[in-house]
Formats: C-alpha cells, structure tokens, sequence
C-alpha cells in the first residue's frame, strides 16, 4: 500500500511476528529475541469504518422501520423534512412516586413546536460533538459495526423544555409503526443526560454517520447515541423524549431479562478461519478487540494442540487454568486519521481525543474496537484449538469481571483447527 498506512500496517505486522515468536518460547515479547517468523501475512486491520450497509442490524418491528417508503415514509416522519422530535413530561405518578415530573415550554406535535431536524443541526453548529463508537448488542456475540457519529448533546436538547421539576430519569422512543406493542423504548438517569464528568462522554441525538445523513436503515434521520452502552440504549428514527419522575429504567431491554444499566465489554473476538492449514504453512490469525468501560490493557491467546482421545476444554477446568497465553499484536494508533474520519473532521473534536494534540487520548478509544493479530509457524501435523482474550485495565481477563450472562455476552471464543 502507497499511503502512509502502508507504514502503520507494517508496524502491525511486525509486532504480530513478534508475539508470535514469543509464544513459541514461551517468554514475553519482551524478552525474546526469537526471529520474527517468516512469510506469515496477517490480514489487513479491519477497516476503523464499517460500511453502513454492512452492519449486523437489529431491528423490531413490522414491519422494520427502514422498509417503509414515499408517502408511508413520510407519514411516519422519517424523512428529513418531515422528522419531528417531542420533549415532553411523563404525567407518571404511583403509591410512591406523588409528583409528576413537569417542564416549562413542552415541544409537541400539538403544539407544533416540536423539535425538526433544521433546528438540530443549527443547535449542532453551536456545539456538537463526534465520537467513534462500536455498536455491540447485549445478546449478540460479536459487534455489529463501528462508525463515527456526529450530533447534539441530549443535554443541549433538554434546555429547550426550560426549567424542569421532579425529573429522575428521560425515557425515550423511535417510530414504532404507531403501535404501542411496537415500541422499543431506553432510558437514562437525569444526571447521566445532564452532568457529563470532564473527559467523559456525553449521550447526544445524532443526525450524521461518518460525515453523511444517517442512512434510514442505521436509524435516520436521527438516531440516540449512548456512548458507553450496548446497541438497545441508542434507539433508533428517534421521535420521543420524555422527562419522568419514575425512577426505573423503562427499557424494552429490561423486560427480557437483561442488566439496563451494563456498559460495554472489554472483549477480543476472533475472525472466521479455515479448518485446516497444510504443514509448514504459516498461520496468522486476527480479530477484533473492543475497548470497553474498564479499559484493554492487551489481548492475549492460547493455542494448544487437542490430542486424540482427550477431553474437551472446558471454561476454567484444569487444562484452562494451566493454559499459558501469550500477549497478541494490536493495530496501532492510524498515523492519518484524516485516511479514515471524513473530510472536515478534525480529531481535536472527536471525543475520545486529546484536544491540543489531536492523538487518542487512550488506545484503543474507549468503547471503539481495533484489530488484533497472532502469528505461528511450524506447527506439527494435527488437531489445535485456539483462544483469545482481552485482559482490562483492572487486570481482569474475559470474561471476567462480569460474567454474568445478562449483562452482556461475554464469553472466551474458541476455534478449531487442523494442520495436516
Ligand atoms: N427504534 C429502535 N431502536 C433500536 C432497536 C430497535 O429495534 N428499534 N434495536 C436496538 C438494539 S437491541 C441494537 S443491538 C441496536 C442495533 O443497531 P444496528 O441495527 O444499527 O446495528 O439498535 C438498537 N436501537
Ligand atoms: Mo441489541
């Protein structure tokens, strides 16, 4: 490749030789001066963009949203003229909650005063924000797609409504067919809508997918984005905000037995491979790493050799807990993001970023994920099984530190292999 990534992914293939020479001694990277193994290409990083068409979609509803076309789109307001966004108050009262949550100036269909997507985006010349985010769904076992999201803060949004009483959470829905069985609903705290920590992320109404109008399938024209969460808390052709004094989460998510407060996993994921390599070829495997809430200090894997007649491995069974891993190359750090980001977008404004220097302020950018790769040669002939791994910031190796099911997927992959 002529472009100054040639050198990146260069650098990427080096490194991934070296952890490969390191697992074959055993030792770290570090310490080994082993020969960088020859003629194992790892793949090409997987794209930091992925094409909208190209994501994993997860889509109730009939039917789907996106399907819909001309006047059907258009009475669904899901057009760019004729998309409106209400910001109104959940009269919601109960034996413990007396009061309502009110607001000062609601914006309704009723009114016509509700929110459309011209004032947006001039709120959005004000002040808007970018950020890198892969969209992970909580009961999928791999991301679904990475983009750069462009929009509002939701805080922005909720000025609009003026001063507001007894509000404890905002709940909000997209276009549900006018079907309330239909409705996919998600909710945040008031403090995580309002009180973004400095250098964190705020949760913002986005109305541009890397530099372009949110395509009708990814959610446009104007889908929520919530930085740190699994897919189910960015909905989708956003159409409802709702400021409530309820104090539970509302979401659909919920009701199915899922944790509505998880934030993203810290997980390696490993690419498709074949089932067989002849002997003496060289074998690079790849992934991708998603840097999730507690951080990616590295990806580590494991390859072992099954040996006829022997027991399956077994999450933490003795083989497992005496299984030595061995540190995996990342892809590093694009020494060109404008290679990447689209035209006009200065990484000093994407969140995530260092904003006098303009580089990733951690590697991999938080909640966004980057490839992995691994190396090996001379395998002998016969039956392998391979492993990878993130281990967090915290020291904790997948799919620790919570392995708890529902509040997302989690799990160590595993793949096998044969050489012959
Ligand atoms: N309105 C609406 N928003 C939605 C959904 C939905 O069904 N309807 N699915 C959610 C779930 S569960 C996930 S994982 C993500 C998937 O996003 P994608 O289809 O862009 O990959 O969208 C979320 N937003
Ligand atoms: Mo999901």
């Amino acid at each position: 490749m002529q472009t100054p990534e040639g050198l990146t992914r260069r650098a990427f293939f080096r490194s991934a030789t070296v952890a490969a020479a390191a697992l074959a001694a055993h030792t770290t990277p570090a310490a080994s001066s082993a020969p960088a193994a020859k003629g194992a290409t790892p793949p090409a990083p997987h794209p930091l963009i992925t094409p909208p068409d190209d994501y994993y979609d997860v889509s109730r509803g009939t039917p789907k949203p996106h399907t819909l076309a001309g006047e059907a789109l258009r009475q669904a307001r899901l057009t760019p003229e004729t998309w409106r966004c209400e910001i109104v108050a959940d009269p919601f009262t109960n034996d413990l909650v007396k009061e309502p949550a009110s607001v000062t100036r609601p914006l309704t269909l009723a009114d016509d005063n509700a929110l459309d997507l011209p004032t947006l985006m001039a709120l959005g010349d004000r002040n808007r924000v970018h950020f890198l985010k892969a969209i992970q769904c909580l009961n999928i076992a791999a991301p679904l797609g990475q983009g750069l999201w462009e929009g509002v803060p939701l805080r922005d949004l909720l000025r609009l409504v003026g001063p507001m009483r007894n509000v404890r959470r905002i709940y909000y829905w997209g276009f549900h067919n006018n079907d309330p069985k239909q409705v996919f609903q998600s909710s945040l705290s008031y403090t995580e809508a309002m009180e973004t920590p400095p250098g964190d992320f705020p949760p913002f109404v986005a109305y541009k997918l890397n530099g372009q109008p949110i395509p009708l399938k990814r959610g446009g024209p104007v889908r929520l984005i919530v930085p740190w969460a699994h897919g189910f808390k960015s909905i989708k052709w956003l159409q409802r905000i709702s400021v409530t004094n309820d104090f539970k989460a509302n979401d659909t998510y919920a009701n199915q037995n899922n944790d509505p407060e998880s934030h993203l996993k810290t997980a390696a994921y490993i690419d498709p491979l074949p089932g067989w390599f002849s002997a003496g070829q060289p074998i690079a495997l790849s992934g991708l790493v998603l840097a999730g809430y507690s951080g990616l200090q590295r990806v580590e894997c494991w390859l072992h050799r099954v040996e006829p007649g022997t027991a399956p491995v077994a999450q933490d069974d003795a083989t497992y807990q005496a299984a030595s891993w061995t540190p995996c190359a990342l892809e590093a750090p694009p020494s060109h993001w404008s290679l990447h980001f689209p035209a006009g977008v200065s990484t000093r404004e994407v969140l995530g970023f260092d904003r006098k220097t303009g580089q990733p302020a951690a590697w991999p950018l938080r909640y966004s994920m980057i490839s992995w790769s691994a190396a090996f040669q001379d395998l002998k002939p016969g039956r392998y099984e391979f492993r990878a791994r993130a281990v967090d910031l915290n020291g904790f190796a997948q799919p620790e530190p919570r392995p708890v099911l529902k509040s997302g997927k989690n799990a160590v992959e595993v793949r096998r292999f044969e050489v012959g």
